[in-house]
């Protein structure tokens, strides 16, 4: 007789910043529900990204990128706040950049293993990029990740051309258990609609600015309103920590918040399926990083992070 019982399960992905963590939810949920960039901890929440099929539901929690020596006080919350997810997980998908020198990968692999109980957890080894690595230098690094971590399977994949995420799919379907579904079919992220179009700006600011704005800005939804004719104004406040750096964002003439404004508001009426009104506001605050109120929504908790 055919199988009809439905499955349910979480699979956390971890792993060093600038894995391709993001990119690879992304990928497996069918759908853009993490931001990313070329940039360090572009993942700040602990998200959700859900894929549903006729049968199963695997929720995928993307985390915040493990960095080898946290010292600010987010950057700890971050990486503390990660390894408590490990618990009550049925899986975690390991991802690394397998084009970055093996000792690298391995130092993390040291760091995660040692601090996170990795081992209750059944763990699987992800091998991500491999559109820019030799198979020669994949087994390599596959052999000596394996020799430190009793993984359970190792998987090859490429999340930006799409290259193996089938299969791993597939697998992850297989192992996760039978269980009622805890979402309903047509959710893809589990996290509030305000903080979800904060991450998009956000994203959007990443790209454009790369390299002339530090790492220091934030994206709040200050202001939501669904209008009677379907459409959704959406009032986003820009914190950045100095003068300066407003002065980046705005850009000559507005050019640069006008950029950002028109590629968000596109993502989102593309994501909310309707007519999107965006208004965003550059303000200055030189301590937002340092108060606990500005990412508390993030699900990040700052009171675990003074070891
Ligand atoms: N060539 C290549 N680039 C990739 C692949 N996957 C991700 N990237 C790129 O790697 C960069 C980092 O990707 P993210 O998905 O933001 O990485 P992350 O692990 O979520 O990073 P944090 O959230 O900062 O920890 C981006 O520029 C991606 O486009 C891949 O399979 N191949
Ligand atoms: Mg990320």
């Amino acid at each position: 007789m055919k199988d009809l019982k439905t499955r349910c399960g979480y699979i956390l992905l971890l792993g060093p910043v600038n894995a391709g963590k993001s990119t690879l939810v992304n990928e497996l949920a069918g759908n853009k529900v993490s931001i990313v960039s070329p940039k360090i901890h572009t993942t700040r929440a602990i998200i959700k990204g859900i894929y549903t099929d006729k049968k199963n539901q695997i929720v995928f929690i993307d985390t915040p990128g493990i960095i080898n020596d946290p010292k600010k006080k987010l950057e700890k919350a971050l990486v503390i706040t990660t390894y408590n997810s490990i618990r009550d997980v049925d899986a975690c998908l390991f991802v690394v950049d397998s084009s970055i020198p093996e000792e690298k990968n391995l130092d993390y692999l040291n760091i995660i293993s040692n601090k996170a109980n990795l081992v209750s957890t059944p763990t699987f080894l992800v091998l991500n990029k491999v559109d820019k690595v030799k198979k020669e230098k994949l087994l390599v690094v596959s052999s000596k990740l394996n020799k430190k971590f009793n993984f359970q399977n190792t998987f090859m994949v490429s999340a930006l051309k799409k290259d193996g995420t089938n299969d791993l799919l597939t697998y992850l379907s297989n192992i996760i258990p039978t269980g009622e579904w805890l979402f309903n079919k047509d959710d893809i992220v589990d996290l509030p609609e305000r903080l979800y179009t904060a991450e998009i700006t956000r994203e959007k600011i990443f790209y454009n600015l790369r390299n002339e704005l530090p790492y220091s800005c934030t994206v709040e939804t200050e202001n939501w309103v669904n209008n009677s004719d379907g459409s959704i104004k959406i009032e986003q406040i820009i914190y950045v920590s100095r003068s300066n750096h407003k002065g980046i964002v705005i850009g000559n003439g507005g050019s640069n918040l006008k950029k950002i404004g028109e590629e968000s508001r596109k993502d989102l009426e593309r994501i909310f399926d309707r007519k999107i009104h965006l208004y965003l506001y550059v303000k200055v605050d030189p301590n937002w990083s340092q108060k606990p109120e500005y990412y508390k929504t993030w699900g990040i908790n700052c009171t675990q992070s003074k070891s």
